[in-house]
C-alpha cells in the first residue's frame, strides 16, 4: 500500500510526544497504512524535535516509511491527507483570554494558508491548540480551495471524560456506555450531555435514563466534574492533560477515518449549519455518524430546556470569539 502523508504541528511538545507513537503504530489509519510523518515546530524547538525523531526511529516501528521534522510550513503541510494541529501559544501567568486567543489566531491563520497552498484537497484537519474550535474556523476561512467539512476541532476528550464518569458511576466498562454528547465550544461552558447515552447492561442496550434517574447528580456534579477536569488534571500533573489529549485525537481521526458503527455517534467540533439552534457558521461540537469519511449531525434527537439553555450560552461564547478572532486577522 502507498504511504500517506500525515502532520502533527507542535511536534516537539508534550501531547505530541504520546501522540505521535500512537499514530506510527497503525492506530489511526491502520495496522496496514505506512505512513510518511511531518512534524512541524517552530526554529526554537528544532533541538528538542530531533530528539522526538531519534526517538521515534528507535521504537523501529514498521508503518513509519520516513519522518520529515522542520519549522517550514510548506515542507510541513505538502501533500497531507490528515493534519493533527496541535502546536499552539500556551497561556502564560497574566496572560488575558484575549491575548491567547488573538496569538493563536494569527498562527491558525498562517497555517490555513499554508493547508490552502500545499495539503491535498481532501485533506483532514483536526485542531486540538486552543481556543481550537475558533482556530478550526479561522484555519478554514483562510483555505478556501478545501471544503469546509474538512476542518474540525476536538472535543472528544471532553466525551471521554464524560464516558468514564459515567462509566465509574455505574460501575460497568467503559465500552459499555456510547452516546455521550459534547455540545458547542472546547471550554468551560461546553454541554456534556447524558440525556442520549445508551448503557450495555446484561448483553441489553438501554437508555442511561432508564437506569439511573439521579438528577442532582447528572445536571450538577456530572456536568462540573466533566467541565473542571483539565483544571483538575493540572493540579494534580503540574502539567495539563497529554496522554489523554493524544488518545483522543487518535480516536476523533479514527473514527472520522474508518466511520462510527451503527446506531453510534461522537461528538466533534464542525462548522455548524444552524441544528438545534446552534449558531450557524462557527465550529460548534455536534454528535455526528460519519460514513465514507463523512460525517453527519444526528437529527431530530429531542431536546429540554435545560439543554437548550445550555447551547445558548456555549454558542453565544463561539459568536464572541469568532468576531474577536476576525477582527484580530483582518488587522493582522
Ligand atoms: P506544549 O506547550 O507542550 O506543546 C506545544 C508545542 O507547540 C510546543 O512545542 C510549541 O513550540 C509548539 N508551537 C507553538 N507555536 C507553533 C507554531 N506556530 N507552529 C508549530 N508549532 C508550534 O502543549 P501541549 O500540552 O502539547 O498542548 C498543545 C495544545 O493543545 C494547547 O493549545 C492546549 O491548550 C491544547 N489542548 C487541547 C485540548 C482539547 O481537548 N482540544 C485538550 C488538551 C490540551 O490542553
Amino acid at each position: 500500500m502507498e504511504p500517506i502523508h500525515v502532520v502533527v504541528t507542535g511536534a516537539a511538545g508534550q501531547i505530541a510526544y504520546s501522540l505521535l507513537y500512537m499514530i506510527a503504530r497503525g492506530e489511526v489509519f491502520g495496522k496496514d497504512q505506512p505512513l510518511v510523518l511531518h512534524l512541524l515546530d517552530i526554529p526554537p524547538m528544532m533541538g528538542v524535535l530531533e530528539g522526538v525523531v531519534m526517538e521515534l526511529a528507535d521504537c523501529a516501528l514498521p508503518l513509519l516509511n520516513k519522518v520529515i521534522a522542520t519549522a517550514d510550513p510548506e515542507v510541513a503541510f505538502k501533500n497531507v491527507s490528515a493534519a493533527f494541529l496541535v502546536g499552539a501559544m500556551p497561556r502564560k501567568e497574566g496572560m488575558e483570554r484575549k491575548d491567547l486567543l488573538s496569538a493563536n489566531v494569527k498562527i491558525f491563520k498562517a497555517q490555513g494558508q499554508a493547508l490552502d497552498k500545499f495539503a491535498l484537497k481532501d485533506v483532514k484537519v483536526l485542531v486540538v491548540g486552543n481556543p481550537a474550535n475558533t482556530n478550526a474556523l479561522v484555519c478554514s476561512h483562510y483555505a478556501p480551495s478545501i471544503p469546509r467539512e474538512n476542518f474540525t476541532a476536538m472535543t472528544r476528550l471532553d466525551q471521554n471524560r464524560a464516558t468514564a464518569q459515567l462509566a465509574h458511576k455505574l460501575d460497568v466498562s467503559i465500552g459499555d456506555v456510547s452516546n455521550v454528547i459534547i455540545w458547542g465550544n472546547h471550554s468551560s461552558t461546553q454541554f456534556p450531555d447524558p440525556n442520549h447515552a445508551v448503557v450495555n447492561i446484561d448483553n441489553k442496550s438501554k437508555k442511561l435514563s432508564e437506569i439511573l434517574s439521579d438528577d442532582s447528580y447528572l445536571k450538577s456534579i456530572f456536568v462540573e466534574t466533566v467541565q473542571k477536569r483539565g483544571a483538575a488534571v493540572i493540579s494534580a500533573r503540574k502539567m495539563s492533560s497529554a496522554m489523554s489529549a493524544a488518545k483522543a485525537a487518535c480516536d476523533h481521526m479514527h473514527d472520522w477515518w474508518h466511520g462510527t458503527a451503527n446506531g453510534r455517534f461522537v461528538s466533534m467540533g464542525v462548522i455548524s449549519d444552524g441544528s438545534y439552534g446552534a449558531p450557524k457558521d462557527v465550529v460548534f461540537s455536534f454528535p455526528v455518524e460519519i460514513v465514507g469519511k463523512q460525517w453527519k449531525i444526528v437529527q431530530n434527537l429531542a431536546i429540554n430546556d435545560f439543554t437548550k439553555s445550555k447551547l445558548e450560552a456555549t454558542g453565544n461564547e463561539l459568536l464572541e470569539e469568532k468576531t474577536e478572532a476576525m477582527a484580530v486577522c483582518d488587522a493582522d
